[in-house]
């Protein structure tokens, strides 16, 4: 049902049925497709806000990415349908709209192109979609084959969808001399302040063909009529009716009519986008298909290489090879992916969450530390001089501050240092410290080290009199707005959190020369720690934060939200929790939240508003915040697991954030071992039917925490400023692993084996046994043999 291909380069499904959201996604440097198995997709490019140039049939409101995008018939999609001219039967690929039981199928998901292959009725058609690196073109290459054994007559359709582009003005026609479908709209608006705006739009869409088809359509009803797109009423007669679309609502069909001998293949290549005129429209077809390069491609088959090209950037620090082979697979070639797409596109917004630009940028820090670098001075100049962090990071001209950023979280400024502790741990450059940059507010230049000085102070002073820190509209969790409104509330995991920022900040503080601050944000640690234990700690585990009234929640009492996972989590890190605590709230995380598809967010979900926590208690049980498996929140919690040498339970919950290895376990989640998505349901004691379906939404501040995991845990092959420390945590039931770790420019050979006799980790480089676990020295171009031998 579902496999690797062995070149480990796809993922592959071999039913449109069993898995019907099971997706893979594709992106560039302006834009995103999320494709799913039966051909049904979600793409969006910047102008610089995301905008649609395939759209549902009706009007949109615009809106961030949503998990568990529902598909229904007339969703978007690229699909094709294929006529017998003799017998009349119609079938469509890859899946949708005809949904005729094929003889055979996969969808195949790569790192930089999706490919399909289906079979009916002694036809095969492989279609396949890619980009290129950065113009908003989708590029679809089909190919038919008749593999029967007498000639066949056939006529192919395919059938793009346009959607309801705008309730001002949309139409579309055949251009002859561009070969293509052109649609034309204008994007709706009411002010005459937005023209200005709305006049460059990409409002177009169109579709192009390298070989002129013999009818089309570009009247969506037209096309259907009454057959539905089940059946269209417009594939009955000999042609397509060559009509237009007048202020109705467009699609892009054309028709194609072949006479093939046995055995015969033929191919078909479509662009698919939008454009602003014709004469862009003109200039693409030219670079696409017309013009060649000096290698005699054309752009189509020039840009494939180069797209390749761009996504093989992110590779990631390892390669791994361990008992677990679906784990290998997945760090070596999907982990890295996702990361990077995180990394380069800033999930395609102009105004990130300064949390998770901050946290997206952690993970750049393995792959391209110069953006990562990059990244955080743009975020520190975007600080105020009170040291307090925006809600989001402005990174285009004319952003501003959208959705959530329009509503005040008094967590940002915990990221500054634990992300950029990991950078320092890659590279070793601490120079960036000593960089210079602005503020919001005042043009008064100060370095890295004051900015984040600022910001913990900042953290320091936004605390009620018992030292606990105000949560306002938010912290982490977005949707918990209504904790501290008034401005009383305090949240519990930020306090924790804090205390745990500030001993990153400390050692970041101790390791570049600065003592005083060491000192003192180690004793701000110490205190928040106890102030958390004071106030916050319920017996088993910690309270999630104090309401405006004085509400201590996410404790015992509790009938819903009775224990949340991120005090427990952070109170490993940051050390809140001694011997006793430790043992205590594992336990009842195991027992509490715990679930065969990974650690829950909170539990029980709620079932109803609880008007002194907020929205999130409105989400349905067991979705997103109120109570999924939240991966982001649940690496957390494994980071937090290896802090503290927990390694067994961190890696059982570390593994079930990758779909498989068994089958039934795959099913449910309904997902391709391709990313990692920001939420399995939840909710596992109060609605097992549904836990474990993945939301299918792959932007997720997850993937970096599960790479720190993996480095600074589960292979301990962490940088320090000495070089790479060594501190393996591998379970039990491994006896063997292996990495190949690129650590400042250098290759380390790493394996580890476990062996009688020997007690305590031996590190060998090179054959000879080092003292301290610490490899110092580590030139860049050069290679290293290591040897870890574990008791
Ligand atoms: O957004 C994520 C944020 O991008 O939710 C996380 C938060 O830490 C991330 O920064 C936890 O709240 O507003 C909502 O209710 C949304 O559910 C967002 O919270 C959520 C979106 O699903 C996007 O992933």
């Amino acid at each position: 049902m579902i496999r690797a291909t062995e070149d480990q380069q796809y993922y592959e499904l071999t039913s449109p049925v069993s898995m019907p959201k099971a997706s893979g996604f594709l992106w560039n440097e302006n834009m995103m497709i999320h494709m799913n198995c039966r051909g049904y997709a979600v793409a969006q490019f910047m102008q610089p806000e995301p905008a649609k140039y395939s759209h549902a049939p009706n009007l949109e409101a615009k809106t961030f990415m949503q998990p568990e995008q529902p598909y229904y018939a007339h969703h978007p999609g690229r699909f094709l349908y294929i006529k017998d001219e003799v017998s009349g039967n119609i079938f469509s690929a890859p899946y949708e709209p005809v949904r005729k039981q094929l003889d055979s199928y996969t969808f195949a998901v790569g790192k930089h192109d999706i490919r399909w292959k289906v079979i009916s009725d002694d036809i095969a058609v492989e279609m396949t979609l890619s980009l290129p690196k950065s113009d908003v073109i989708e590029l679809w290459k089909i190919k038919v084959t008749n593999l029967s054994s007498k000639p066949r007559k056939l006529s192919l359709y395919p059938y793009f969808t346009v959607g309801y582009m705008s309730w001002m003005n949309q139409s579309g026609e055949y251009v002859k001399e561009l070969q293509g479908i052109v649609c034309s709209s204008v994007t709706p608006y009411q002010k005459y302040q937005d023209y200005d705006k709305i006049k460059n739009f990409s409002d177009k869409t169109y579709l192009l063909a390298d070989r002129p088809p013999v009818s089309w359509e570009v009247n969506q009803e037209a096309f259907e009529g009454e057959g539905g797109l089940h059946a269209p009423s417009a594939l009955a007669a000999e042609t397509l009716p060559c009509g237009d679309a007048r202020y109705e609502t467009p699609v892009c069909a054309m028709q194609y009519r072949l006479e093939m001998a046995a055995g015969e293949q033929q191919q078909y290549r479509f662009l698919f986008g939008p454009a602003r005129n014709e004469a862009e429209i003109e200039g693409i077809r030219k670079a696409y298909f017309l013009e060649q390069n000096a290698d005699g491609l054309d752009g189509f088959e020039a840009a494939g290489p180069e797209y390749a090209a761009y996504v093989g950037e992110g590779q990631g620090s390892i390669q791994i090879r361990t008992p677990d082979s679906w784990l290998d697979n997945f760090v070596n070639h999907w982990l890295p992916r996702q990361m990077y797409y995180h990394g380069v596109t800033n999930r395609l917004t102009t105004d990130p969450q300064t949390r998770n630009y901050l946290q997206d940028n952690m993970g750049m820090s393995y792959i391209k530390p110069t953006i990562a670098r990059g990244a955080f001075l743009t975020a520190l100049s975007q600080q105020e001089a009170s040291g307090a962090m925006p809600d989001g990071i402005i990174l285009h001209p004319d952003a501003e501050l959208k959705y959530i950023n329009q509503v005040p979280h008094t967590d940002h400024c915990v990221w500054l240092p634990v992300c950029l502790s990991t950078y320092l741990d890659e590279t070793n450059d601490y120079s960036i410290l000593e960089e210079k940059v602005p503020f919001k507010d005042s043009e008064e230049l100060a370095t890295v080290f004051e900015h984040i000085t600022l910001a913990m102070h900042w953290l320091i002073r936004d605390r009620d009199d018992r030292g606990l820190n105000y949560i306002n509209q938010g912290d982490w969790c977005d949707p918990m707005n209504m904790v501290g409104y008034k401005g009383k509330g305090v949240s519990g995991w930020l306090t924790i959190a804090t205390a745990y920022a500030f001993k990153v900040w400390a050692d970041i503080c101790e390791q570049s020369g600065h003592l005083q601050a060491a000192r003192e944000f180690r004793q701000a640690a110490d205190e928040t720690n106890e102030t958390a234990n004071r106030y916050l700690w319920d017996g088993n585990w910690y309270a999630r934060g104090i309401t405006d009234d004085n509400v201590v929640f996410g404790i015992s009492t509790d009938k819903e939200g009775r224990i949340y996972i991120n005090p427990q989590g952070w109170a490993l890190m940051s050390g809140a929790a001694d011997e006793d605590k430790r043992k205590k709230l594992i336990q009842a995380v195991h027992e509490q939240l715990e679930s065969p598809y990974g650690v829950e967010k909170l539990a029980p979900s709620f079932t109803a508003m609880r008007e002194d926590v907020g929205r999130v208690t409105q989400k349905h049980p067991g979705s997103a915040e109120n109570g999924a498996v939240y991966n982001h929140a649940a690496a957390f919690y494994i980071y937090a697991l290896y802090l503290v040498g927990e390694r067994e339970n961190a890696y059982r919950l570390l593994r079930k954030m990758i779909p498989g290895p068994d089958l039934d376990d795959i099913m449910q989640r309904g997902q391709l071992p391709v990313f990692i998505p920001n939420y399995y349901r939840g909710a596992y004691r109060q609605f097992p039917r549904t836990a474990g379906r993945s939301s299918h939404l792959f932007n997720t501040g997850t993937v970096p925490w599960v790479y720190r995991c993996l480095i600074d845990g589960l292979f301990g092959l962490q940088g320090t400023p000495e070089g790479l420390r060594v501190r393996p945590q591998l379970p039990e039931a491994w006896h063997e692993a292996s990495v190949t770790r690129l650590f400042r420019g250098a290759e380390l050979k790493v394996n580890f084996k476990r062996e009688a006799g020997v007690s305590d980790v031996e590190v060998y480089v090179n054959g000879s046994l080092i003292e301290g676990n610490v490899i110092t020295g580590v030139e860049a171009g050069q290679q290293y043999e290591v040897l870890v031998k574990l008791p």
